[in-house]
């Protein structure tokens, strides 16, 4: 496959990048959080999206590589911006259920060592397809990353099947909104009441609650009576490269 030796070589020619984008406070207006982005520059093709070669990566079993550079790019970042006194909330990076093995939290702690980041500078960000492969492993090793002071959101919420019973089961503190209910928001009476539902839900659970893909202040000021806590989208920000995230938190947005 050709994208398969493409993203490997792009791996050694430095050819990824994260963006970032700002998650923020419902209750402040500020900038609480980030969550970095995968970016692939092709010298050829342009920037390439992650929603097409993340798929590839999983396949071909590249996402071990991939997934670790992201941690250790993210943590040489939150580094950088220490070094230069730059206040940054937590960094989420996101993680596919094929790098979730026995081995992560050794590799975590080996990258937070590295850079000597305080694992509360960083987050991670799992989607429901975790959760449904084998429960009791998959639990031990979340239990494992918590103890070390990473905390964990579970990404994409409402795409899968979590109930509450189930979820109650894992040491989660964060659910994310997707965007596919929010894009509905306040008009479409279904995404409504879905997201009415999920914050009630994580609210029940003592979970912070983040919405994904807000574009509009009418979808904010509808998740703002629910009572969510934080707000990620386009209405704020794209992702944008790390200089740039770094000026929107100097002009303390
Ligand atoms: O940034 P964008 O909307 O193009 O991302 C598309 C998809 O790729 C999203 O589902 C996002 O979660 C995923 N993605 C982006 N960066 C990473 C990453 O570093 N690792 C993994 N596993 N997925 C990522
Ligand atoms: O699956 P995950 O939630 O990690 O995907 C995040 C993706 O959503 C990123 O690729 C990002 O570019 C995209 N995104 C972030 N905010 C918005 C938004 O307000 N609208 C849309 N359409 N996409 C968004
Ligand atoms: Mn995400
Ligand atoms: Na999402």
């Amino acid at each position: 496959l050709r994208i398969e030796s493409e993203l490997r070589d792009a791996l050694a020619n430095n050819e990824l990048m994260l963006y970032y984008q700002p998650k923020v406070s419902l209750r402040s207006g500020r900038i609480v959080g980030a969550e970095a982005l995968l970016r692939w520059r092709h010298p050829v093709r342009g920037l390439v999206s992650p929603g097409v070669f993340i798929p590839v990566a999983e396949e071909t079993g590249l996402i071990t590589e991939l997934g670790n550079w992201v941690v250790n790019e993210a943590c040489r970042q939150i580094r950088q911006w220490r070094d230069a006194n730059v206040i940054m909330p937590p960094v989420a990076v996101n993680l596919s259920a094929r790098q979730f093995d026995r081995g992560l939290p050794q590799r975590m702690a080996a990258v937070l060592e590295r850079y000597q980041v305080h694992p509360e500078q960083l987050m991670l960000e799992i989607t429901e397809s975790l959760l449904v492969r084998g429960a009791d492993t998959v639990i031990a090793i979340m239990n494992e990353l918590v103890a070390m002071g990473l905390a964990l959101a579970l990404d994409d919420f409402g795409t899968g099947y979590s109930s509450l019973a189930y979820l109650k089961k894992f040491p989660i503190s964060t659910l994310k909104i997707d965007r596919a209910f929010v894009v509905g928001l306040p008009h479409e009476e279904n995404d409504c009441a879905i997201a009415r539902a999920i914050v009630t839900m994580a609210q029940q659970l003592r979970q912070e609650i983040v919405a994904e893909g807000v574009e509009t202040l009418a979808q904010m000021n509808f998740l703002r009576e629910l009572g969510c806590d934080q707000l990620q989208g386009y209405l704020f920000s794209q992702p944008v490269p790390a200089p740039d995230f770094e000026r929107m938190l100097r002009e303390g947005k």
